[in-house]
């Protein structure tokens, strides 16, 4: 291929003006976010936030210095370094046009696991005025069935031992503030921007209970030097594919190892309690509002929930991406109906309406066949997403006696999941920290279905409810009869 162009700053010198590189100059963007966990769904969501206010209107004061803090990361942390922090975001929309931008917000770059004191130093430097957090749902060490920070996980545990060497955010975050108490620096807004409900409180209590194991002297400091607003994210991002990079060599002769792509739609709403500046984030369109409740919980219940449903059936069919299920009838009906009969009325503080055309906007999205959105995706770590975005119904709906069909019945086809196999006979791979277990309890549920659901630190005592029990008992064994599609178009029709 001729001229390609590996991207980093000097490269877009050579682009043509008008392409996807803003005029800026980033020798002028001065850092004032630290970003732990620079993820796919950081550099398409806050990141591209954060472009839009450099880019329109010329805001140079929130650029963003990532930090990686796992293993795994250190292949975004070589790329970024490669390539000056640029990269390319490329947003898709359903009707197949994408639109493509190279992000200039990340002006910094720290990795953890390499240097741990570099980046807890970088966190206590007095510049830096929120430090936000994409460490997905399992990076918060809790307690699936009492929602509790967990002391006892072998990483926090490790890090209680090796103080200066750190491996969950909270040892970061320990020593970052302890030196930022002791030189006299203020402390900073801790903003987390994951899938979790009370996202802002939740890292609070843990964090603060890591302290208070660690560090007791430090948390009537950490009281009043910090604030941990609730925010509800939202964009559908995907996993960069080839096909993507090579898109990019073709169509514009550059050379990005990493783009990340995903959907137009975006949204960010957030609690305006910071504790000393923040962007002018208005201006990009997030929103800003007291109580985050009402918006997180008809996020996660509806879209994040309405995904992993997506994910499990989905894969029990055979399909491979999101979109192939969402265009699927037999599953779509499934789906409108556990939010009609389920979910919709334990959203408390939002209207008939507004439900419904939040949900007819999420499977709208769901059908995007341009974004690629694998269900492998999705159904990563389904143990910490399940407990997180579809039991907290099922607890809701048991409390009140109420319709439990849709729950038992999802419960059942995500046992059937660990079973491996799909419909047309293929298996399929399972990632999921707690698979040793689930897959060992899915395989005696083929004897005792109620096995799956006797894991209580996924279902806590679920299993004492004998509705619930029963309904499910009834279904696992009938998910290993009939198909996935069977099934559903049964229980549809009123037959299952
Ligand atoms: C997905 C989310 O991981 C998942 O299961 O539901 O990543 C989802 O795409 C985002 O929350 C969309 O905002």
């Amino acid at each position: 291929m001729p001229n390609l162009l590996y991207l980093n700053t000097e490269n877009t010198y050579s682009l043509p003006s008008g392409t996807l590189k803003a005029n800026i100059d980033r020798d002028k963007i001065k850092t004032s976010i630290v970003h732990l966990g620079v993820t796919n769904f950081h550099r398409a969501h806050q990141a591209a936030y954060m472009q839009e206010l450099i880019e329109k209107h010329h805001e140079l004061n929130f650029g963003i210095c990532g930090i990686d803090l796992l293993e795994s990361d250190r292949k975004i942390y070589n790329i970024l370094k490669d390539q000056d922090g640029l990269y390319t975001a490329i947003f898709k929309n359903t009707n197949g046009i994408h639109e493509y931008k190279i992000i200039d917000a990340i002006v910094e770059y720290f990795y953890g696991p390499e240097n741990p004191l570099a980046a807890i130093e970088r966190m206590a430097q007095p510049d830096i005025k929120i430090i936000s957090l994409t460490i997905a749902e399992d990076g918060y060490h809790l307690n699936e069935i009492t929602g509790e920070f967990n002391l006892t996980h072998p990483e926090v545990e490790q890090d209680i031992l090796n103080k200066f060497n750190p491996k969950t955010v909270f040892g970061y975050l320990t020593q970052a503030f302890k030196l930022r108490k002791n030189r006299g620096i203020p402390g900073c807004t801790i903003l987390s921007c994951d899938n979790i409900k009370k996202n802002g409180d939740t890292i609070k209590s843990s964090f603060f209970n890591y302290v208070a194991k660690t560090e007791p002297s430090l948390l009537p400091w950490l009281e009043q030097n910090t604030s941990f607003p609730n925010s509800m994210v939202d964009r559908i991002t995907t996993v960069t594919s080839s096909e993507d990079i090579e898109l990019l060599k073709k169509k514009y002769l550059i050379y990005d190892q990493w783009p990340v792509v995903c959907e137009t739609f975006s949204s960010w709403i957030i609690e305006d309690k910071f504790l000393f500046d923040r962007p002018d984030w208005e201006k990009a369109g997030i929103q800003f509002v007291k109580n985050i409740e009402p918006f997180e919980n008809m996020k996660l219940r509806i879209l994040n929930a309405g995904h992993s449903i997506l994910g499990i059936l989905g894969t029990l069919h055979g399909y491979k991406y999101v979109h192939e299920v969402a265009n699927d009838e037999d599953f779509v009906l499934f789906l409108n109906a556990f939010i009609d009969k389920e979910v919709a009325n334990n959203l408390v503080g939002s209207s008939e309406q507004n439900i419904q055309s939040y949900k007819r906007e999420v499977i709208q999205r769901f059908k995007n066949a341009h974004i690629k959105d694998r269900l492998s995706r999705i159904c990563k770590e389904s143990s910490s997403k399940i407990p997180l975005f579809i039991l907290p119904t099922t607890q809701d709906q048991l409390a009140k006696k109420d319709h439990i069909e849709n729950s038992a019945f999802l419960i059942a086809a995500w046992c059937k999941y660990y079973d491996g196999e799909d419909d047309q006979g293929n298996t399929y791979e399972i990632m999921d920290s707690l698979s040793n277990q689930l897959v060992r309890a899915a395989a005696k549920s083929h004897v005792k279905p109620e096995a799956f659901l006797e894991v209580s630190t996924i279902f806590g005592d679920l299993h004492k409810h004998q509705s619930l029990v029963d309904r499910f008992k009834y279904y696992t064994t009938k998910l290993r009869t009939l198909t996935i599609k069977e099934s559903l178009q049964q229980l549809s029709s009123g037959r299952l």
